[in-house]
């Protein structure tokens, strides 16, 4: 009991951490949101970077690190630049500095900081900020999950016949991924979805499931930084994530299915074909 007291207590600490940094991130994004962005393209012309995507990781990793020294890190742009990615037992800090990179160089509202930290590989801290929004939203694992401090839920619609679903088409643009996922969203829509929609923001299409803004959402292709904070989020609203394939939820295997019940999460499973991705 004891011993949950104090992780309960170092969890918040790690929160008020993450909070306070992707505050600060934010007030970046802010800065550059409406003006010309220097681009640069990584695996696809559809896949970008921009200076801030680097320079915000850089001073979420370096406040963070000073914090915690003992922590490891992975981040979208680290990774980019050659840095292995693994995911141990350790505490690990999973950035993405700014989800969402191509909505921010068009400077379209949907852009998030998204911060998870995992421990014995769950995420057990989540914060996702959208600075154009000025939204927050935070979750500890068995403490709930918020949005700017007041409690958020998921729908828990059950009847894929009645939910809102979100959908991505992603970064590759490889022929064969883009006709599965096409095929993807159709098959979706044919069980009577009231409709699909697209933030192009994991983390925050995540975050929509979590406070009942839509009731399911999948993807294949994105990696560990596009759902960690997501995931806790999501689960402290009351909602499941898992692999696209039905079984639990693999950080490292580039797909998710976030929904606001395990009997929706099934039924998405039940009409997808499945695209395997080279893990992260
Ligand atoms: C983005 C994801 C989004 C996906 C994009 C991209 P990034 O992450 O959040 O769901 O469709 O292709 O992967 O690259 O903006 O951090």
């Amino acid at each position: 009991m004891e011993e949950l007291q104090g992780d309960k207590e170092l969890y918040q600490e790690y929160l008020c951490a993450a909070v306070e940094i992707a505050k600060k991130a934010g007030e970046e994004i802010r800065a550059t949101f409406q003006s010309k962005k220097t681009v640069e393209m990584k695996s696809s012309p559809a896949d970008l970077v921009t200076e801030t995507d680097q320079k915000v990781e850089q001073l979420i990793i370096s406040f963070l690190r000073s914090k915690f020294p003992d922590h490891c890190f992975i981040g979208e742009e680290t990774t980019a630049a050659g840095v292995h990615c693994e995911l141990t037992d350790n505490p690990t800090w999973i950035i993405d500095p700014v989800d969402g990179t191509t909505n921010f160089v068009h400077s379209f509202q949907f852009v998030a900081v998204s911060i998870g930290l995992s421990v014995s590989k769950e995420n057990v801290v989540g914060v996702v900020y959208n600075p154009i929004l000025d939204e927050l939203f935070t979750a500890i694992k068995g403490q709930g999950a918020y949005c700017n401090g007041k409690p958020i839920s998921c729908s828990k619609q059950q009847d894929i016949s009645q939910c809102l679903a979100l959908v991505e088409i992603g970064s590759s643009r490889v022929s064969a991924h883009l006709q599965t996922k096409l095929q993807n969203i159709s098959s979706i829509l044919q069980q009577g979805v009231h409709g699909v929609r697209s933030l192009g923001s994991a983390a925050l299409n995540i975050c929509q499931v979590a406070r009942g803004g839509g009731d399911v959402y999948v993807e294949h292709g994105i990696h560990c930084w596009d759902m960690a904070a997501g995931d806790i989020i999501l689960r402290e609203a009351g909602g499941v994530t898992i692999d696209p394939k039905g079984g639990p939820l693999d950080l490292m295997s580039r797909c998710l299915i976030a929904a606001s019940s395990p009997q929706l999460a099934l039924s998405v499973s039940a009409c997808l074909t499945h695209i395997d991705y080279q893990r992260d």
